[in-house]
């Protein structure tokens, strides 16, 4: 991408065009290199509070997140919603559900897109991390981040938001696995969704006893279908968005930037060292010398790395 459509990009952020947001971040997701010239010349802002809702498949984070973005749009928020696509057609399916009803609905103060998991050089987190940059460069000061699982995607993902919380439902039936196993020294809060579901008290209780004895915050139960605990969820946002802003993590931003240079560093010198060792071409010689059994793999890894 040349410096006049980045130019383009930047002068369209700036005035508010959400052409140039969208079309911003979908360039980053493919080349995360653009966004290091966007992010130079973007107003820098402390002010955006990144939220991460994690848990698994169908425990109903989309379902919360369609009910909290009005919520806290009426509350004067601008809100966007990054919800990672794991690539999956069932979710993706519900994914794009929610984002037609949250896109449709609620005009300029929301923004809802999804962000593929596949694909992108720095992984996930690193596209999320600049996705949400951007939107906090672009006004957005709530930015509400879907991901899937409880494995090493959202551990990532808790790096990169402000608070993470886990949602678990009395249905999905591993709730009290994930509490026993520690889940909580790195999520920062449990939501218990499907409260209208038998089985929520109990969970409850033991997200309870574990955020006591380890210091947590207090869990929330709520039911994202009938709406109970949705104002208390709605005024622990606004507050904890407040203080944030009122007295950012300065640290955190710190380890963001490390990261982020770290990650682009990284790419860069990938891409700069397979250049010099001849790209793509070379690796297909390299392999077929290795299939003639004229050389090791060791041997041919060796002569990548050792290149220029
Ligand atoms: N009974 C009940 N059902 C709910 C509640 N919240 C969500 N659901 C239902 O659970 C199903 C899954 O909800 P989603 O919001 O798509 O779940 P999700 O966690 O976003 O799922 P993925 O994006 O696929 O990981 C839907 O059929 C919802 O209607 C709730 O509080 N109570
Ligand atoms: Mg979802």
């Amino acid at each position: 991408m040349d410096d006049s459509e980045i130019n383009d990009l930047i002068v369209g952020i700036s005035k508010g065009s959400r052409r140039e947001l969208a079309r911003a971040i979908t360039v980053v997701e493919e080349d995360e290199s653009v966004a290091d010239a966007l992010l130079a010349r973007l107003p820098e802002t402390t002010c955006a509070f990144r939220l991460g809702l994690t848990g698994a498949p169908g425990v109903g984070k989309s379902s919360l997140i369609a009910k909290l973005v009005p919520r806290l749009i009426e509350n004067g928020e601008r809100v966007a919603v990054l919800a990672i696509d794991p690539s999956s057609p069932i979710t993706g399916g519900a994914l794009l559900g929610d984002r037609a009803r949250i896109g449709t609905d609620l005009g300029e103060d929301c923004w809802f897109r999804s962000i593929a998991s596949r694909g992108a050089t720095g992984g996930v987190a690193g596209c999320t991390d600049l996705a949400a940059e951007i939107l906090a460069r672009a006004g957005f000061g709530l930015i509400l981040i879907e991901t899937v699982g409880v494995g090493q995607l959202e551990v990532e993902i808790t790096d990169e938001t402000d608070q993470a919380w886990l949602l678990l439902s009395p249905e999905s039936g591993d709730g009290i696995q994930l509490l026993k196993a520690g889940v909580l020294e790195v999520v920062d809060r449990v939501l218990v969704n499907k409260c209208d579901r038998p089985g929520a008290d109990e969970l409850l209780r033991r997200a309870e006893e574990m955020a006591h004895d380890q210091n947590g915050l207090e869990p929330m139960a709520v039911s994202s279908l009938q709406g109970d605990g949705i104002d208390e969820i709605v005024a622990v946002i606004l507050e904890s968005a407040r203080k944030h802003r009122e007295s950012p993590d300065l640290g955190a931003v710190r380890s963001r930037l490390v990261r982020r240079i770290r990650r682009r560093a990284e790419q860069e010198w990938i891409r700069k060292g397979l250049g010099l060792a001849g790209g793509t071409k070379a690796i297909e010689q390299l392999a077929d010398r290795v299939s003639r059994q004229e050389i090791s793999i060791q041997q041919a890894i060796e002569s990548i790395v050792s290149a220029g």
